[in-house]
């Protein structure tokens, strides 16, 4: 038992002239080497909020748009665009807004790309503004930014979705699904799961080395293993969750990202050698959730296959969350279609889907209201940015996947709740 003292803010430090005075921007690299956009936050002159934006690599066709720059410098990839955007463009509409006013922020952010997904002024230079902003909002009232976000609510720690073996479009391996995850769900608080998980993904190495699998990491962190079928990597997670000491179903179970849209061609679903209808695939994953500790399947289908949504749905939703990735990009447009169509019971949030924290925490809202879970994430690309780890408690989503519990893009968030752990208690998990 560790005794700490607690450090926290107790006299809130003057906000009578908290305007937003300038905003900085440069381009930096994330995890996978390319250039991103990091945004600073001037108030009063002084720097009062950082934010650096991650990048997907799976993503979503209905996703607001990344500027990249095009070309041949950084193999196309530069943000110079989206740079120029925040400093110029983004800072004339910001400057003299109160920092703390993040819907005012963000409606004048919007107002200035009538475009339907940002594709003007991109995604990436809104959301790095948006972040920047939020952070020295919650730094001018000298709050941590999770109570910041959960004002009046407090905040919840999430359980962790921990991608220990990585497929799909995050490995050089022959395995389709993008992502097999260990979920803690039957510990007392957020450290102990974290701990569980962190046991798990180093038991799953010593199971691989044994069988002579241990090869490449993959981008998130997780181990990368050519396996004989996607099923193989469900058995393996088991064992792992064994040999580090727990009781699979009961302490931790597996959640699947299948990203499937990546293996959706004109004649179906690629999986495994073989091509699948929607139908058969719909029987595959009822099988798998009856033959293995599986509590939550992410884009089992294509963005747009909306009726294998919602027939699966309908066969194992009871028993499985089923989480919209690419069928819902954090858009509260495609997520009440999704919930007319009943295609889903949980929704992935990642901000740069949408490009807004306001616009981010809508959909949250929208969510929960109607009864879906909600899961914060990362993207493959990442940087040691953290605030997501805030978001999640401070928005009380209740869950959160960002990656192995190794390299420090993914760490950097589940220390940063380890840190909010010391003051925030609360942890219900879902499952
Ligand atoms: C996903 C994400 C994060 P990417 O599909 O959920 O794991 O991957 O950022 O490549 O879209
Ligand atoms: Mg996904």
């Amino acid at each position: 038992m560790i005794l700490r003292v607690i450090h926290e803010p107790t006299a809130k430090a003057s906000t009578m002239d908290a305007y937003i005075t300038g905003l900085n921007a440069r381009s930096i690299l994330d995890s996978r080497g390319n250039p991103t956009v990091e945004v600073d936050c001037f108030v009063n002159g002084a720097l009062a909020g950082r934010a650096a934006v991650p990048s997907g690599a799976s993503t979503g066709s209905h996703e607001a748009v990344e500027l990249r720059d095009g070309g041949k410098r950084w193999m196309g990839k530069g943000v110079d665009n989206a740079v120029q955007n925040v400093i110029e463009t983004i800072q004339d509409a910001l400057v003299g807004l109160r920092v703390d006013d993040q819907t005012t922020i963000d409606q004048c952010i919007l107002d200035l790309d009538d475009s339907p997904n940002k594709a003007n002024i991109g995604a990436n230079a809104t959301l790095g503004a948006s972040m920047a902003c939020l952070h020295a909002g919650a730094n001018v009232h000298s709050q941590p930014l999770w109570r910041y976000i959960g004002g009046l609510s407090g905040g919840c720690l999430p359980v962790p979705l921990m991608n220990i073996l990585n497929g799909g479009a995050h490995a050089a391996s022959d395995v389709d699904v993008q992502e097999f995850m260990v979920v803690p769900h039957g510990f007392d608080s957020y450290p102990e799961a974290l701990r569980a998980g962190v046991e798990t993904y180093h038991s799953l190495k010593s199971v691989l080395k044994e069988q002579g699998l241990l090869g490449g990491i993959g981008d998130e962190g997780g181990f990368a293993p050519n396996l004989p079928s996607n099923e193989i990597g469900l058995s393996l997670l088991s064992e792992a969750i064994e040999r580090a000491g727990y009781s699979p179903g009961d302490e931790l179970g597996i959640a699947l990202d299948v990203a499937a849209q990546e293996f959706l061609h004109d004649d179906g679903y690629h999986m495994d050698g073989e091509v699948l209808s929607g139908e058969s695939l719909v029987e595959t994953y009822a099988r798998w959730a009856d033959e293995h500790p599986i509590i939550s399947i992410e884009d089992p289908f294509g963005e747009d296959d909306w009726n294998s949504w919602s027939s699966l749905t309908r066969e194992i939703g009871d028993r499985v969350q089923i989480v919209g990735d690419d069928l819902f990009v954090t858009n509260v447009n495609r997520l009440s279609d999704g919930i007319e169509r009943r295609s889903a019971n949980a929704i992935l949030i990642k901000p740069n889907q949408i490009g807004t924290i306001t616009e981010t925490l809508e959909c949250i809202e929208m969510a929960k209201s109607n009864g879906l879970g909600t899961i914060m994430s990362h993207r493959s690309g990442e940087t040691s940015d953290d605030t997501i780890a805030d978001l999640a408690v401070g928005s009380r989503t209740g869950q959160i996947k960002t990656g192995a519990p190794a390299r420090s893009d993914r760490t950097s968030k589940y220390n940063q709740l380890l840190r909010i752990s010391e003051t925030c208690g609360e942890f219900l998990p879902p499952f």
